[in-house]
C-alpha cells in the first residue's frame, strides 16, 4: 500500500518528539522516560529513515565525558543494527537555568561564551555521526520587556555566533550547513528572528550566507497567522529550504505540535503538493528529510506515541497521493489554464524590452480596463473546490 512508509520516503523524527513525557507548564510527566535504543528500534520498525536530537536529549546536561560517550556508543549501536541515519542534530540552548535569557544573545557575556562552546562541541558530534544539517532554534533568544533587550546588539551577537560557527565548519572541512528555525514566541514573550522572513533578512547579514538557510516549522509560522505553504515557496525561491519541521497547529495560540495534518489540513495539502510536485517538470522541489517535530499528546500512553508517529508519516503519504491525483485530473489542468496560473511564469516584458519600448507600446496603455468590470473572472474558487474534493477523496 502506498501509504506505508519506507526509508526511501526520508521520514525523520526528533528524539525529543517521541520521547516527550507529557510534561507541560501545568503538570508533570504522564509517561516514563523513553530509552534511545528502544526509540530507534521502534522508528525503524515503523519505516522511518532517521533520527535527530539535541545534545541534551541523548546525554543529560552535565554528563561526564564517560557518560556522554556511553550514550553516543549506544546510539551508534542502534543505528548500525537498524540502518537508521542521523541527518540533522541541534543544540539545546534553552532548558537549563543558565540559558534563561538565551544562549547566543544572553545579556550575560559569560553565558554567551559557554553557549558557543556547547555548540562547537556538538558540531564535532554532528560531523562524527554524518549529520549534514545543524539546526539552530533560538527558543530563549528574546525578551518579555522592551527595555530589557537591545535588539540591535542582540542581532549583532547572533551574527557573531553564526559567523564563528560557520568559520569553524569551514576550517574543519565539515560537510555541514546551518538551518535557522524561526518562531514568534513561546517560551519567550517575543523571540528574535520570529518568522521565516525575518530569518531570511538576517542570513543576508552573515559572513557566510551560503552556509546558512532555514528550518521552517508548520506550527511556528501558523502561530504568527502566516500561510506556511506560501512561506515555504519563498524559502525555495531564495534557495534556503535546508530542512523542514512538519507538524499540526490550529490557529494563533500556544505551540500545539500536533500530528502533521491534524491542524490546517488544507495548508498541509498545499505544502505536500509544493514539496512533491512543485519542482521543475512537476517533480519534487525539496529532497531533504521530511522531519516531524510534533509532540504525542499528554493524554497518550506508549501505544499512542507510536500510533501518532505512524500517523505523521501516513498522513504525509496520503496527502502525496491526493496531490498526485489533483495534478493528474484533466479538469484540474483545464481549471489551472482558465485561471492563468502558468501565465504568471511568463515575463511581463518581451525579450530585450525595457521601459522605452514599454512606453512606446500604446496597446499596453490602451488596455480596456472598463471591460474588467463584469468581465471574465479568474475562477480561483472553482480551482480551490477541485483541490478540496481531491483532498477529501471525493474525486
Ligand atoms: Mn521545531
Amino acid at each position: 500500500m502506498a501509504a506505508t512508509p519506507t526509508p526511501a520516503d526520508k521520514f525523520t523524527f526528533g528524539l525529543w518528539t517521541i520521547g516527550y513525557n507529557g510534561a507541560d507548564p501545568f503538570g508533570g510527566p504522564t509517561r516514563p522516560h523513553l530509552d534511545t535504543v528502544h526509540a530507534v528500534e521502534k522508528l525503524a520498525e515503523l519505516g522511518a529513515y532517521g533520527l535527530t536530537f539535541h545534545d541534551d536529549d541523548l546525554f543529560a546536561f552535565g554528563s561526564t565525558d564517560a557518560e556522554r560517550q556511553h550514550e553516543i556508543d549506544r546510539l551508534k549501536g542502534a543505528l548500525s543494527a537498524t540502518g537508521l541515519v542521523v541527518p540533522m542534530i541541534t543544540t539545546n540552548l534553552f532548558s537549563q537555568p543558565v540559558f534563561k535569557d538565551g544562549g547566543f544573545t544572553s545579556n550575560d557575556r559569560a553565558v554567551r561564551r559557554f553557549a558557543l562552546r556547547k555548540v562547537l562541541r556538538n558540531l564535532d558530534l554532528a560531523a562524527e555521526l554524518g549529520a549534514t544539517t545543524f539546526v539552530m532554534w533560538g527558543g530563549r533568544e528574546g525578551a518579555e520587556y522592551d527595555a530589557a533587550k537591545d535588539i540591535r546588539s542582540a542581532l549583532s551577537r547572533y551574527k557573531e555566533a553564526v559567523d564563528l560557527l560557520s568559520q569553524y565548519v569551514l576550517d574543519k572541512g565539515y560537510d555541514i550547513r546551518f538551518a535557522i528555525e524561526p518562531k514568534p514566541n513561546e517560551p519567550r514573550g517575543d523571540i528574535l528572528l520570529p518568522t521565516l522572513g525575518h530569518a531570511l533578512a538576517f542570513i543576508n547579514s552573515l559572513e557566510h550566507p551560503e552556509l546558512v538557510g532555514l528550518n521552517p516549522e508548520v506550527g511556528h509560522e501558523q502561530m504568527a497567522g502566516l500561510n506556511f505553504a506560501s512561506g515555504i515557496a519563498q524559502a525555495l525561491y531564495h534557495g534556503k529550504l535546508f530542512h523542514i519541521d512538519l507538524n499540526g497547529q490550529r490557529g494563533i495560540k500556544y505551540d500545539q505540535d500536533l500530528v502533521f495534518g491534524h491542524g490546517d489540513l488544507h495548508n498541509a495539502f498545499a505544502l505536500v503538493d509544493l514539496l512533491e510536485n512543485g519542482g521543475v517538470n512537476g517533480g519534487p522541489s525539496y529532497d531533504g528529510p521530511r522531519h516531524f517535530d510534533y509532540k504525542p499528546s499528554r493524554t497518550e500512553d506508549e501505544t499512542g506515541v507510536w500510533d501518532s508517529a505512524a500517523a505523521n508519516m501516513r498522513t504525509y503519504l496520503l496527502l502525496k497521493e491526493r496531490a498526485a491525483a489533483f495534478r493528474a485530473d484533466p479538469e484540474v489542468q483545464e481549471a489551472l489554464k482558465a485561471s492563468k496560473v502558468a501565465e504568471l511564469a511568463q515575463p511581463t516584458l518581451a525579450e530585450g524590452e525595457g521601459y522605452e519600448q514599454l512606453l512606446a507600446d500604446d496597446s499596453a496603455w490602451n488596455l480596456d480596463t472598463g471591460a474588467y468590470l463584469g468581465g471574465k473572472g479568474f475562477g480561483f474558487v472553482r480551482l480551490q473546490q477541485l483541490a478540496t474534493e481531491h483532498l477529501m477523496g471525493a474525486r
